[in-house]
């Protein structure tokens, strides 16, 4: 069978309605998940398999339906996210409108949250739950029989009036097991990020789950128990992205660093083997130290995005956040002694915050000096313990995302936390935000002298003007 893995346009992307001022991901960054389902497709089937990342090769709806109709798949997969619903509508509608016989499975984040409510999508035959890999390859040895599914985890679908689901696969224990994801189905040589030292870039993941408890996060697909890569299979991962001719590589882990001997035995294999490869992680300022932070810039670590969320004791307490100040404060300042670049993030609007807190997490924004802030309004994501409290409070009124899911439209605007201060307030202060935190003369004149290279300087001055002009 001929199977292809789509990664959608990216045209109505649920927005909050705010100004998107910095975006993390300006730039093209790898579908991991697509690409690690395809890997394992190829590893244990003899169908032909291809990626097609539409973002990045440019392609809009009316070419897709060209692309589509010249690769003739049986088989199309895609990658759902609640916020990319529209443009996976959009898709589906194209495909079965070439051909109504092409089957579609859809996975991702979102599926796995409202599989009944997917499953309404008449142009839908299939959904993926959880991990993707190993209920792919039982789908594709039965997809034309039904009943032989039936009792299988991970894959829900119609049959007739009936709704057939399972509940997701049991999570892969051993990540050494799986093969690489397959770069080289996917036009890996485009891919680059405003944060990066150089181009193209890629992605991976080292380790699958996150243990804490922020009220606001979500990543219901993949669990909360931290299963982990051995240092010598994340390495070998990393060979083959030099030999491709790939610079630069973002670690996705949700916590990078969970697990501290982990991360030493990374950082000496990588030098063990010589590598001359760039990386960045995502981390907690808990979960770090002067030790640690030393091996990991000596083995090429770059950049570090930590999870400050909040400039005051109270608000970090409402979110569950696990961390202190203090623990920020040590964190940023060892990352800029061993000379490891930070990333920040804040959210404002949060659960009882007022004004006062919201200056008070500019501030601390500002004192931390990271080398980049990240400043978004708290929106309640869907499965989100936030979420979830927000509808038993009455702050939020309705089950605005099931409905959303069981009826995608365009024009829908996810709500905000407006407990204290309304939308426009909120923008407002996120606009302060960012002017006080970029536009200060001693940060302009510190990241031009940090610069590195015309690429670095052509990349970051497009983002600066890009922000200028939206705040
Ligand atoms: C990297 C990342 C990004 C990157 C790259 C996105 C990309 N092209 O992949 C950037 C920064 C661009 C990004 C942007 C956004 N992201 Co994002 N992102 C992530 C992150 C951190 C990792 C994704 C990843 O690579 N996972 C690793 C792989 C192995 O997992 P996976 O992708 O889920 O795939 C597995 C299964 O889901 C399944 N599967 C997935 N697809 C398919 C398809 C088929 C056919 C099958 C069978 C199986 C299958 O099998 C895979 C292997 O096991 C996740 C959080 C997380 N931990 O997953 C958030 C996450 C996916 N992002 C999220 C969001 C909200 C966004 C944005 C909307 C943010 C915004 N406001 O702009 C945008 C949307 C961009 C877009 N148009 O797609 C949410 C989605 C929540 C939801 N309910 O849908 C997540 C879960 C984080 C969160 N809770 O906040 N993101
Ligand atoms: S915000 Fe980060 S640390 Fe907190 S639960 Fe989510 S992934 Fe884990």
């Amino acid at each position: 069978m001929k199977i292809l893995l789509i990664n959608p346009p990216s045209e109505h992307t649920i927005t909050t309605n705010v100004p998107k001022l910095v975006e993390e991901g300006v730039g093209y960054i790898p579908p991991l998940g697509l690409m690690y389902v395809a890997a394992y497709i190829e590893k244990n089937t003899n169908h032909q398999i291809k990626i097609i990342d539409c973002e990045v090769e440019g392609i809009d709806y009316s070419q897709l339906e060209n692309v589509i109709t010249r690769e003739n798949p049986d088989i199309i997969g895609i990658t759902a996210l609640t916020f990319t619903l529209i443009d996976v509508m959009e898709t589906l509608r194209i495909i079965k409108k070439v051909n109504p016989k092409i089957k579609t499975i859809l996975g991702g984040p979102h599926v796995h949250i409202y599989p009944e409510e997917t499953l309404k999508i008449k142009e839908v035959d299939f959904v993926v739950l959880g991990e993707g890999e190993l209920p792919i390859i039982n789908l594709l040895e039965n997809i034309n029989n039904l009943e032989a599914l039936k009792n299988n985890k991970g894959i829900a679908f119609r049959l007739g009036e009936q709704i057939i689901n399972n509940g997701r696969e049991d999570f892969i224990q051993n990540l050494d097991e799986l093969p690489f994801p397959a770069r080289h189905l996917t036009v890996y040589k485009k891919y680059f990020s405003v944060l990066a030292k150089q181009s193209p870039v890629t992605t991976m993941f080292t380790s699958r789950g996150c243990p804490y408890k922020c009220i606001f996060c979500d990543r219901p697909h993949l669990g909360k128990m931290f299963r982990f890569r051995t240092a010598a299979n994340v390495v070998d991962e990393m060979e083959k992205i030099i030999q491709m001719g790939i610079p630069e590589i973002f670690i996705y882990d949700d916590t990078f660093t969970v697990d501290r001997q982990r991360v030493i035995d990374i950082c000496d294999e990588i030098l063990k083997r010589n590598l001359k490869i760039s990386w960045d992680v995502r981390a907690r300022v808990n979960t770090v130290d002067l030790e640690l932070l030393k091996k990991m810039q000596q083995a090429g670590c770059e950049r570090i995005h930590f999870g400050v969320e909040a400039g005051t004791k109270k608000i970090l307490e409402v979110l569950r956040k696990g961390i202190t100040l203090d623990q920020a404060k040590a964190a940023f300042s060892m990352s800029q002694k061993v000379g490891i670049q930070t990333l920040a993030y804040f959210i404002i609007g949060s659960p009882t915050e007022t004004k006062q807190d919201i200056l008070e997490t500019i501030k601390v924004a500002k004192k931390l000096k990271p080398d980049f802030a990240h400043f978004s309004i708290m929106t309640p994501f869907p499965a989100t313990d936030l979420y979830r409290l927000g509808l038993e409070n009455g702050i939020l009124p309705k089950d605005y995302w099931q409905e959303f899911a069981q009826n995608p439209t365009k024009d829908f605007v996810p709500m905000l936390w407006e407990e204290n201060l309304n939308r426009e307030e909120l923008v407002a202060l996120l606009k302060k935000a960012y002017r006080s935190f970029y536009f200060r003369p001693s940060y302009i004149i510190k990241r031009l002298l940090k610069l590195t290279s015309w690429h670095e300087f052509k990349t970051k001055f497009k983002a600066g003007i890009n922000l200028l002009f939206r705040v």
